[in-house]
Protein backbone atom coordinates (compact mmCIF):
# COMPACT_ATOMS: atom_id res chain seq x y z
CA UNK A 1 0.00 0.00 0.00
CA UNK A 2 1.27 3.27 -0.74
CA UNK A 3 0.92 6.29 1.22
CA UNK A 4 0.98 10.21 0.74
CA UNK A 5 0.84 13.25 2.46
CA UNK A 6 2.08 16.74 2.47
CA UNK A 7 2.88 19.70 4.81
CA UNK A 8 3.58 23.34 3.97
CA UNK A 9 6.90 24.91 5.36
CA UNK A 10 4.76 27.77 6.37
CA UNK A 11 5.13 29.65 10.25
CA UNK A 12 5.46 27.86 13.21
CA UNK A 13 3.98 24.20 13.13
CA UNK A 14 1.56 23.79 15.63
CA UNK A 15 -0.25 20.89 17.97
CA UNK A 16 -2.89 20.77 15.25
CA UNK A 17 -0.59 20.00 12.62
CA UNK A 18 1.27 17.15 15.14
CA UNK A 19 -2.04 15.57 16.26
CA UNK A 20 -3.61 15.60 11.91
CA UNK A 21 -0.23 15.76 10.25
CA UNK A 22 3.60 14.68 12.35
CA UNK A 23 1.80 11.67 14.78
CA UNK A 24 -0.20 9.90 11.55
CA UNK A 25 2.54 10.46 9.44
CA UNK A 26 5.26 8.42 11.82
CA UNK A 27 2.57 5.64 12.56
CA UNK A 28 1.12 4.80 8.93
CA UNK A 29 4.55 5.05 7.62
CA UNK A 30 4.43 1.66 8.87
CA UNK A 31 1.20 0.39 6.84
CA UNK A 32 3.07 0.19 3.55
CA UNK A 33 5.38 2.71 1.43
CA UNK A 34 5.38 6.60 2.47
CA UNK A 35 5.96 9.66 0.81
CA UNK A 36 5.88 12.46 3.01
CA UNK A 37 6.18 15.42 0.95
CA UNK A 38 7.49 19.29 2.50
CA UNK A 39 5.11 20.95 -0.01
CA UNK A 40 7.17 23.96 -0.51
CA UNK A 41 5.58 25.01 -4.07
CA UNK A 42 2.26 25.56 -1.53
CA UNK A 43 4.25 27.97 0.76
CA UNK A 44 4.12 30.86 -1.98
CA UNK A 45 0.59 30.70 -2.83
CA UNK A 46 0.46 33.58 0.08
CA UNK A 47 3.18 36.62 0.34
CA UNK A 48 6.81 34.64 1.80
CA UNK A 49 9.66 36.06 2.78
CA UNK A 50 12.42 33.92 0.52
CA UNK A 51 14.86 33.23 3.27
CA UNK A 52 12.30 32.18 5.61
CA UNK A 53 11.01 29.71 3.04
CA UNK A 54 14.59 28.56 2.92
CA UNK A 55 15.17 27.94 6.72
CA UNK A 56 11.66 26.70 7.40
CA UNK A 57 11.92 23.93 4.76
CA UNK A 58 15.32 22.67 6.87
CA UNK A 59 13.53 22.87 9.67
CA UNK A 60 10.14 21.24 9.11
CA UNK A 61 12.66 18.61 7.28
CA UNK A 62 14.45 18.30 10.91
CA UNK A 63 10.86 18.02 12.56
CA UNK A 64 9.64 15.01 10.51
CA UNK A 65 12.30 13.12 11.32
CA UNK A 66 12.54 14.28 15.25
CA UNK A 67 8.58 13.21 15.09
CA UNK A 68 9.20 9.62 13.97
CA UNK A 69 9.75 9.62 10.03
CA UNK A 70 12.96 7.30 9.04
CA UNK A 71 13.91 9.27 5.98
CA UNK A 72 16.09 5.72 4.60
CA UNK A 73 12.65 3.72 5.11
CA UNK A 74 10.17 6.16 3.60
CA UNK A 75 10.57 8.77 1.34
CA UNK A 76 10.90 12.35 2.40
CA UNK A 77 11.36 15.08 0.09
CA UNK A 78 10.74 18.83 -0.56
CA UNK A 79 8.07 19.31 -3.55
CA UNK A 80 10.70 21.60 -5.60
CA UNK A 81 13.19 19.05 -6.12
CA UNK A 82 10.58 16.60 -7.91
CA UNK A 83 9.44 18.72 -11.05
CA UNK A 84 6.82 15.98 -12.07
CA UNK A 85 4.63 18.01 -9.21
CA UNK A 86 4.16 21.39 -11.09
CA UNK A 87 4.12 19.63 -14.94
CA UNK A 88 1.22 17.37 -13.29
CA UNK A 89 -0.60 20.52 -11.17
CA UNK A 90 -0.58 21.72 -15.31
CA UNK A 91 -1.75 18.77 -17.06
CA UNK A 92 -4.64 17.94 -14.33
CA UNK A 93 -5.86 21.77 -14.48
CA UNK A 94 -7.48 20.33 -17.80
CA UNK A 95 -9.86 18.17 -15.95
CA UNK A 96 -10.54 20.35 -12.99
CA UNK A 97 -13.60 22.38 -12.90
CA UNK A 98 -13.50 26.30 -12.45
CA UNK A 99 -16.52 26.31 -10.03
CA UNK A 100 -15.62 23.81 -8.04
CA UNK A 101 -12.13 25.34 -7.15
CA UNK A 102 -14.35 28.13 -6.24
CA UNK A 103 -16.00 26.66 -3.57
CA UNK A 104 -13.33 24.93 -2.06
CA UNK A 105 -13.69 27.12 1.68
CA UNK A 106 -9.75 27.08 2.74
CA UNK A 107 -9.63 29.36 -0.87
CA UNK A 108 -12.64 31.52 0.35
CA UNK A 109 -11.11 32.16 4.03
CA UNK A 110 -7.76 33.06 3.27
CA UNK A 111 -8.84 35.01 -0.16
CA UNK A 112 -11.32 36.73 2.55
CA UNK A 113 -8.46 37.79 4.99
CA UNK A 114 -6.10 39.41 2.51
CA UNK A 115 -5.64 42.00 -0.24
CA UNK A 116 -3.44 40.44 -3.02
CA UNK A 117 -5.02 36.71 -3.90
CA UNK A 118 -3.09 35.21 -6.22
CA UNK A 119 -3.85 32.53 -8.92
CA UNK A 120 -1.67 30.08 -7.11
CA UNK A 121 -3.90 29.94 -3.88
CA UNK A 122 -7.32 29.48 -6.15
CA UNK A 123 -4.95 26.71 -8.13
CA UNK A 124 -3.73 25.36 -4.76
CA UNK A 125 -5.75 22.17 -4.82
CA UNK A 126 -5.39 20.89 -8.39
CA UNK A 127 -1.33 21.12 -7.65
CA UNK A 128 -2.34 19.37 -4.22
CA UNK A 129 -4.04 16.39 -6.26
CA UNK A 130 -0.98 16.27 -8.37
CA UNK A 131 1.44 15.49 -5.36
CA UNK A 132 -0.95 12.64 -4.18
CA UNK A 133 -2.01 11.50 -7.89
CA UNK A 134 1.83 11.04 -8.53
CA UNK A 135 2.43 8.17 -6.28
CA UNK A 136 -0.77 5.77 -7.15
CA UNK A 137 -1.56 6.61 -3.38
CA UNK A 138 -3.86 4.32 -1.73
CA UNK A 139 -4.08 6.58 1.94
CA UNK A 140 -3.68 9.90 2.88
CA UNK A 141 -3.18 10.62 6.32
CA UNK A 142 -4.65 14.46 7.06
CA UNK A 143 -6.46 16.37 9.53
CA UNK A 144 -10.31 17.16 8.83
CA UNK A 145 -9.62 20.39 6.88
CA UNK A 146 -7.89 18.82 4.44
CA UNK A 147 -10.91 16.74 3.71
CA UNK A 148 -12.48 18.92 0.65
CA UNK A 149 -9.46 18.95 -0.96
CA UNK A 150 -9.23 15.24 -0.73
CA UNK A 151 -12.36 14.82 -2.28
CA UNK A 152 -11.38 17.57 -4.87
CA UNK A 153 -8.56 15.48 -5.82
CA UNK A 154 -10.38 12.10 -5.78
CA UNK A 155 -13.19 13.78 -8.66
CA UNK A 156 -9.80 14.59 -10.43
CA UNK A 157 -8.33 11.27 -10.62
CA UNK A 158 -12.29 10.08 -11.43
CA UNK A 159 -12.40 12.56 -14.25
CA UNK A 160 -8.87 11.77 -15.95
CA UNK A 161 -9.72 8.03 -15.47
CA UNK A 162 -12.80 8.48 -17.12
CA UNK A 163 -11.49 11.04 -20.15
CA UNK A 164 -8.21 9.13 -20.54
CA UNK A 165 -8.03 5.46 -19.13
CA UNK A 166 -7.37 4.29 -15.81
CA UNK A 167 -4.04 5.80 -15.24
CA UNK A 168 -4.62 6.64 -10.70
CA UNK A 169 -5.24 5.08 -8.16
CA UNK A 170 -8.41 7.07 -6.18
CA UNK A 171 -7.09 8.09 -2.89
CA UNK A 172 -8.47 7.64 0.61
CA UNK A 173 -8.22 9.91 3.40
CA UNK A 174 -6.96 8.73 6.85
CA UNK A 175 -8.04 10.68 9.58
CA UNK A 176 -7.90 10.39 13.60
CA UNK A 177 -10.15 9.15 15.61
CA UNK A 178 -9.87 11.56 17.80
CA UNK A 179 -8.33 15.27 17.12
CA UNK A 180 -9.35 15.52 13.66
CA UNK A 181 -9.44 19.52 14.42
CA UNK A 182 -7.88 20.71 17.22
CA UNK A 183 -9.35 24.02 17.79
CA UNK A 184 -8.05 26.96 18.83
CA UNK A 185 -7.48 27.52 22.56
CA UNK A 186 -8.68 31.21 22.48
CA UNK A 187 -11.24 31.45 20.24
CA UNK A 188 -12.14 27.14 20.07
CA UNK A 189 -15.05 27.85 17.18
CA UNK A 190 -11.76 28.09 14.77
CA UNK A 191 -9.52 26.00 13.94
CA UNK A 192 -5.47 25.90 15.64
CA UNK A 193 -3.80 27.35 12.61
CA UNK A 194 -0.30 29.87 11.55
CA UNK A 195 -2.11 32.47 10.01
CA UNK A 196 -5.57 31.99 10.82
CA UNK A 197 -5.35 31.96 14.63
CA UNK A 198 -4.44 33.53 18.10
CA UNK A 199 -0.94 34.02 19.56
CA UNK A 200 -1.99 32.72 22.84
CA UNK A 201 -4.56 30.14 21.48
CA UNK A 202 -1.81 28.35 19.41
CA UNK A 203 0.23 25.91 20.95
CA UNK A 204 3.56 25.76 19.27
CA UNK A 205 5.81 22.82 18.94
CA UNK A 206 9.01 24.61 20.03
CA UNK A 207 7.56 26.81 22.55
CA UNK A 208 9.02 26.29 25.55
CA UNK A 209 7.08 24.19 28.25
CA UNK A 210 6.46 27.07 30.18
CA UNK A 211 4.51 28.84 27.44
CA UNK A 212 2.53 25.29 26.98
CA UNK A 213 1.75 25.59 30.66
CA UNK A 214 0.69 28.82 30.30
CA UNK A 215 -1.51 28.78 27.28
CA UNK A 216 -3.32 25.78 28.71
CA UNK A 217 -4.13 27.81 31.74
CA UNK A 218 -5.37 30.55 30.26
CA UNK A 219 -7.20 28.37 27.66
CA UNK A 220 -11.18 29.53 26.94
CA UNK A 221 -13.60 27.45 28.72
CA UNK A 222 -17.60 27.09 28.64
CA UNK A 223 -20.33 27.99 30.96
CA UNK A 224 -21.07 25.62 33.44
CA UNK A 225 -18.83 22.90 35.41
CA UNK A 226 -19.24 19.54 34.10
CA UNK A 227 -15.95 18.22 32.18
CA UNK A 228 -17.53 16.91 29.16
CA UNK A 229 -17.97 16.84 25.35
CA UNK A 230 -20.45 18.44 23.31
CA UNK A 231 -21.15 21.08 20.97
CA UNK A 232 -22.33 23.79 23.57
CA UNK A 233 -18.82 23.28 24.96
CA UNK A 234 -16.37 23.57 22.62
CA UNK A 235 -13.60 24.79 24.60
CA UNK A 236 -13.95 22.12 26.76
CA UNK A 237 -14.37 19.11 24.18
CA UNK A 238 -11.14 20.55 22.60
CA UNK A 239 -9.09 20.54 25.37
CA UNK A 240 -10.38 17.10 26.14
CA UNK A 241 -9.20 15.67 22.94
CA UNK A 242 -5.84 17.17 23.36
CA UNK A 243 -5.66 15.32 26.66
CA UNK A 244 -7.00 11.94 25.12
CA UNK A 245 -4.24 11.99 22.26
CA UNK A 246 -1.39 12.76 24.68
CA UNK A 247 -2.02 10.11 27.05
CA UNK A 248 -3.68 7.69 24.97
CA UNK A 249 -6.78 7.50 26.70
CA UNK A 250 -9.84 7.68 24.91
CA UNK A 251 -12.15 10.92 25.53
CA UNK A 252 -14.71 9.17 27.25
CA UNK A 253 -12.23 7.73 29.91
CA UNK A 254 -11.45 11.43 30.60
CA UNK A 255 -14.82 12.30 31.12
CA UNK A 256 -15.18 9.54 33.93
CA UNK A 257 -11.94 10.42 35.75
CA UNK A 258 -13.09 14.32 35.82
CA UNK A 259 -16.04 13.68 37.04
CA UNK A 260 -16.46 16.25 39.83
CA UNK A 261 -12.97 17.99 39.00
CA UNK A 262 -12.86 21.38 37.71
CA UNK A 263 -11.92 23.20 34.42
CA UNK A 264 -8.46 24.44 36.61
CA UNK A 265 -7.52 20.79 37.33
CA UNK A 266 -8.20 19.64 33.61
CA UNK A 267 -6.19 22.36 31.72
CA UNK A 268 -3.53 22.16 34.61
CA UNK A 269 -3.16 18.50 33.61
CA UNK A 270 -3.43 18.91 29.79
CA UNK A 271 -0.65 21.23 29.53
CA UNK A 272 1.69 18.86 31.61
CA UNK A 273 0.63 15.97 29.37
CA UNK A 274 1.09 18.39 26.06
CA UNK A 275 4.79 19.33 27.46
CA UNK A 276 5.61 15.66 28.35
CA UNK A 277 4.59 14.41 24.87
CA UNK A 278 6.47 17.37 23.05
CA UNK A 279 9.70 17.62 25.27
CA UNK A 280 11.13 14.87 23.33
CA UNK A 281 10.44 15.74 20.30
CA UNK A 282 12.17 19.16 20.95
CA UNK A 283 15.10 17.88 22.13
CA UNK A 284 15.91 15.23 18.88
CA UNK A 285 14.65 18.16 16.63
CA UNK A 286 17.53 20.86 17.96
CA UNK A 287 20.12 17.98 17.44
CA UNK A 288 18.72 17.04 14.09
CA UNK A 289 18.67 20.90 13.04
CA UNK A 290 22.27 21.43 14.14
CA UNK A 291 23.07 19.55 11.52
CA UNK A 292 22.55 20.91 8.12
CA UNK A 293 25.34 18.62 5.52
CA UNK A 294 23.30 15.61 6.86
CA UNK A 295 19.87 17.23 6.68
CA UNK A 296 20.97 17.76 2.58
CA UNK A 297 22.36 14.54 1.74
CA UNK A 298 19.02 13.17 3.33
CA UNK A 299 17.05 15.18 1.24
CA UNK A 300 18.96 14.44 -2.25
CA UNK A 301 18.29 10.97 -0.86
CA UNK A 302 14.50 11.35 -0.86
CA UNK A 303 14.69 13.64 -3.94
CA UNK A 304 16.44 10.85 -5.87
CA UNK A 305 13.50 8.28 -4.42
CA UNK A 306 10.11 10.45 -5.46
CA UNK A 307 11.68 11.25 -8.65
CA UNK A 308 12.14 7.91 -9.76
CA UNK A 309 8.11 6.69 -8.13
CA UNK A 310 6.43 9.64 -9.55
CA UNK A 311 8.13 9.89 -13.20
CA UNK A 312 5.98 6.49 -14.54
CA UNK A 313 3.21 8.28 -14.01
CA UNK A 314 3.94 11.56 -15.29
CA UNK A 315 5.07 9.82 -18.46
CA UNK A 316 1.75 7.84 -18.87
CA UNK A 317 -0.61 11.00 -18.28
CA UNK A 318 1.28 12.69 -21.23
CA UNK A 319 1.19 9.26 -23.04
CA UNK A 320 -2.40 9.20 -22.57
CA UNK A 321 -3.29 13.08 -23.18
CA UNK A 322 -1.87 12.64 -26.68
CA UNK A 323 1.47 14.43 -26.12
CA UNK A 324 4.56 13.54 -28.41
CA UNK A 325 7.24 11.79 -25.83
CA UNK A 326 10.75 11.32 -27.51
CA UNK A 327 11.46 8.11 -25.96
CA UNK A 328 14.52 7.66 -24.26
CA UNK A 329 17.54 9.40 -25.45
N1 LIG B 1 -6.15 22.47 13.66
C1 LIG B 1 -5.80 21.32 13.11
N2 LIG B 1 -6.24 20.14 13.64
C2 LIG B 1 -5.88 18.94 13.08
N3 LIG B 1 -5.07 18.85 12.00
C3 LIG B 1 -4.61 19.99 11.44
N4 LIG B 1 -3.80 20.24 10.39
C4 LIG B 1 -3.64 21.59 10.25
N5 LIG B 1 -4.33 22.24 11.20
C5 LIG B 1 -4.95 21.27 11.96
C6 LIG B 1 -3.20 19.21 9.56
O1 LIG B 1 -1.80 19.40 9.53
C7 LIG B 1 -1.30 18.88 8.31
C8 LIG B 1 -0.31 19.84 7.70
O2 LIG B 1 -0.93 21.07 7.42
P1 LIG B 1 -0.17 22.26 6.71
O3 LIG B 1 0.75 22.91 7.65
O4 LIG B 1 0.46 21.80 5.48
O5 LIG B 1 -1.30 23.23 6.25
P2 LIG B 1 -2.62 23.72 6.90
O6 LIG B 1 -3.60 22.61 7.02
O7 LIG B 1 -3.06 24.84 6.08
O8 LIG B 1 -2.10 24.15 8.35
P3 LIG B 1 -2.33 25.50 9.10
O9 LIG B 1 -1.31 25.70 10.14
O10 LIG B 1 -3.71 25.53 9.58
O11 LIG B 1 -2.02 26.56 8.03
P4 LIG B 1 -2.86 27.72 7.47
O12 LIG B 1 -2.36 28.88 8.20
O13 LIG B 1 -2.45 27.71 6.05
O14 LIG B 1 -4.32 27.44 7.71
C9 LIG B 1 -2.50 18.62 7.40
O15 LIG B 1 -2.74 17.24 7.32
C10 LIG B 1 -3.64 19.30 8.10
O16 LIG B 1 -4.85 18.64 7.90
Amino acid sequence: MRIFSGIQPTGDKHLGNFIGGFRQYAQTQELGEGYFCIVDLHSITVEHDPRDLHDRTLDLFAMLIATGLDPERSTVFAQSHVTAHAEACWLLSAVTSYGQLGRMTQFKDKADRREFVSAGLFTYPVLMAGDILLYQTHRVPIGEDQRQHLELARDIAERFNARFGKTFVVPEGIYPDVGARIMDLQEPMRKMSTTGGTEQGTVKLLDEPDTIRRKFRSAVTDSGREIRRGDDKPGVSNLIDILAVATGRTPGEIEVAYDGSGYGDLKRDVGDAVVALLEPVRGRYLELRADEPELLRLLALGADKARAASTPTLEAMYERMGFVRLGQP
